[in-house]
């Protein structure tokens, strides 16, 4: 076993953790527009769990810190024994730079979360000396006790580390059984009345996150799944709804978002939670992400009448070519359906879209724009495709990277990583036009039809006539 300091050599007997989510809003430039600021649940319920297996944690949330002197100061007033750093793609530089102050403190330096199960090689070489790359509550809780009582680490099931120069793996940890095992989320350990503070004060609502299941099983091939990859369980419905009764008694959430990859896969389950949350009153107004093939009218009419108040699609093209190659499983008339249920329910819609998927022509962008222009939805994000590590689409492009690092822009979608179709410059100009179609989209009660009609035309002439020779080198679609 490394060297780790004083700290940790002498045998204790109880371990003790400190967690770390290492965003810092300030310094994001996506923040303000694209980040909706709710506490990492991974850690949340980590803290929770270990707390259950009389382990000391604490929690540094850098979310609203100004650099990450939160956490050393932490690590030397807690003095723990294991460091775990919660791990984004937009979080890396951050995340191993806590890691490096975990090290110089003497602390065991572990790393988990999405990231860092994508690459752990990155954190081993960087001053980690563990990766939990899979569902971390269980496998957490053995290392801190190893690491605590002096042991090697190398050889528990669930973590990866670093010997003679390469991945020591320990054995596949099977997944919990049941996640209505699982404790309430220690919401304590963070400042949550920052975070429904900010929210009240910018929607007068205050919004918390709750997760429901864990896992997708759908296939789509840009989706980076590194943590549940396929898997999918459920809480319970009742479970959930304990959940939901005790961020309203608690903390006087008005309005949720569930966080789910995927809201309502099972139509029994979801029919049986609609049923509790009519019976129970809670008086919540509701968020989730949802597929269209699942978004049936007459569910979506019940689910309002519980108080669903948005729903975000991933519609991601309005090409069927486009959706076939992305394996997306969902078929142009089901957005369709859903986009003009959710319009007759009175339900904000909130659209994903993609461009720049590997086989994407002019054409299908275009197809995509008068999608969005005929349904108008109120909220939207369009992203440059990510071709993110351990993805079918990742490994389709490999050898057309461009080495630039995805953390930041990237992360947010609005970067060229690999050399596609077009230039990025053409990608950032369809992008601006779905913003201006979105303004005209608001514009449509204020303006007159027909100035709206005009202005649109004017731009998709300066699009066909100017900007796409322009933009495009006339060059046609590479791949
Ligand atoms: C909810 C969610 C959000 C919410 C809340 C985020 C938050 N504060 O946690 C919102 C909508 C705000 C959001 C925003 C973004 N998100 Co998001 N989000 C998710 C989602 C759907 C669920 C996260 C979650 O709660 N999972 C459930 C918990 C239980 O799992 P977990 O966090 O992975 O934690 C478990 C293990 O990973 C492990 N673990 C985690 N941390 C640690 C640490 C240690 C030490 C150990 C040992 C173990 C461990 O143990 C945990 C419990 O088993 C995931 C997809 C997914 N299924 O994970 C995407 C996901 C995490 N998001 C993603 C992205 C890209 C973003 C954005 C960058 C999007 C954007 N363009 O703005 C932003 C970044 C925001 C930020 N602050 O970092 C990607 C990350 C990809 C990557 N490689 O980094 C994911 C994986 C989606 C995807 N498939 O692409 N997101
Ligand atoms: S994009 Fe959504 S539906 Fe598709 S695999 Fe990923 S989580 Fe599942």
């Amino acid at each position: 076993m490394t060297d780790r300091g004083a700290a940790a050599r002498a045998p204790v007997e109880t371990p003790r953790v400190l967690l770390v989510d290492p965003y810092l809003a300030r310094t994001d430039p996506m923040e303000r527009k694209f980040v909706e600021l709710y506490p990492s649940l991974g850690l949340l319920t980590l803290g929770a769990y270990l707390r259950g297996q009389r382990i000391h944690v604490d929690l540094v949330d850098l979310t609203f810190a100004r650099d990450a002197r939160p956490a050393a100061s932490r690590i030397r007033s807690f003095r723990p024994h294991v460091v775990g750093v919660h791990t984004k793609t937009l979080t890396h530089d951050r995340a191993l730079e806590v890691g490096r102050i975990a090290r110089d403190l003497g602390a065991f330096a572990v790393a988990g979360g999405p990231d860092a199960a994508s690459r752990p090689e990155e954190y081993l070489t960087h001053g980690f000396e563990a990766v939990v790359p899979g569902e971390g509550e269980a496998t957490l809780a053995d290392l801190a006790r190893s690491v605590a009582a002096g042991l090697d680490p190398a050889g528990t099931p669930g973590v990866l580390v670093h010997r003679e120069g390469r991945i020591v793996r320990g054995p596949p940890r099977p997944f919990l059984r049941s996640l209505d095992a699982l404790p309430l989320p220690a919401w304590d350990l963070v400042d949550m009345e920052e975070y429904l503070g900010r929210w009240q004060r910018s929607t007068g609502e205050r919004r918390a996150a709750v997760l429901t299941s864990r896992g997708c099983p759908f296939d789509c091939s840009w989706c980076s799944k590194p943590t549940f990859g396929r898997t999918f369980r459920q809480q319970s419905p009742e479970r959930v709804v304990e959940e939901l009764r005790a961020l309203r008694d608690r903390y006087r959430v008005d309005y949720v978002r569930f966080c789910d990859d995927v809201f309502g896969v099972s139509r029994p389950w979801i029919d049986r939670l609609l049923s509790l949350l009519a019976e129970e009153r809670l008086d919540l107004q509701w968020e989730c992400l949802a597929r269209v093939d699942l978004l049936k009218p007459e569910l979506l009419h019940r689910m309002r009448a519980t108080g669903l108040a948005r729903v975000y699609v991933g519609v991601e093209s309005g090409s069927q070519k486009m959706l076939d190659l992305m394996n997306r499983g969902t078929r142009l008339a089901q957005v369709e359906r859903t986009a003009e249920a959710l319009r007759q329910e009175g339900v904000r819609q909130f659209w994903f879209l993609m461009l720049g998927y590997p086989g994407e022509t002019l054409e299908d962008i275009e197809a995509t724009l008068q999608l969005f222009r005929r349904f108008s939805p109120e909220e939207y994000s369009v992203s440059i495709a990510v071709p993110v590590p351990g993805t079918r689409f990742h490994e389709a492009v490999r050898n057309r990277l461009t080495g630039r690092a995805p953390s930041r822009r990237g992360a947010g979608g609005r970067a060229l990583l690999y050399e596609a179709a077009y230039p990025e410059t053409l990608y950032r100009w369809e992008q601006a036009r779905f913003g201006l179609e979105a303004a005209l989209g608001r514009a449509r009660g204020r303006l007159s039809p027909r100035v709206v009609e005009r202005i649109g035309h004017v731009a998709d002439r300066f699009h066909e006539k100017v900007a796409t020779p322009l933009l495009t080198g006339k060059r046609g679609p590479a791949a």
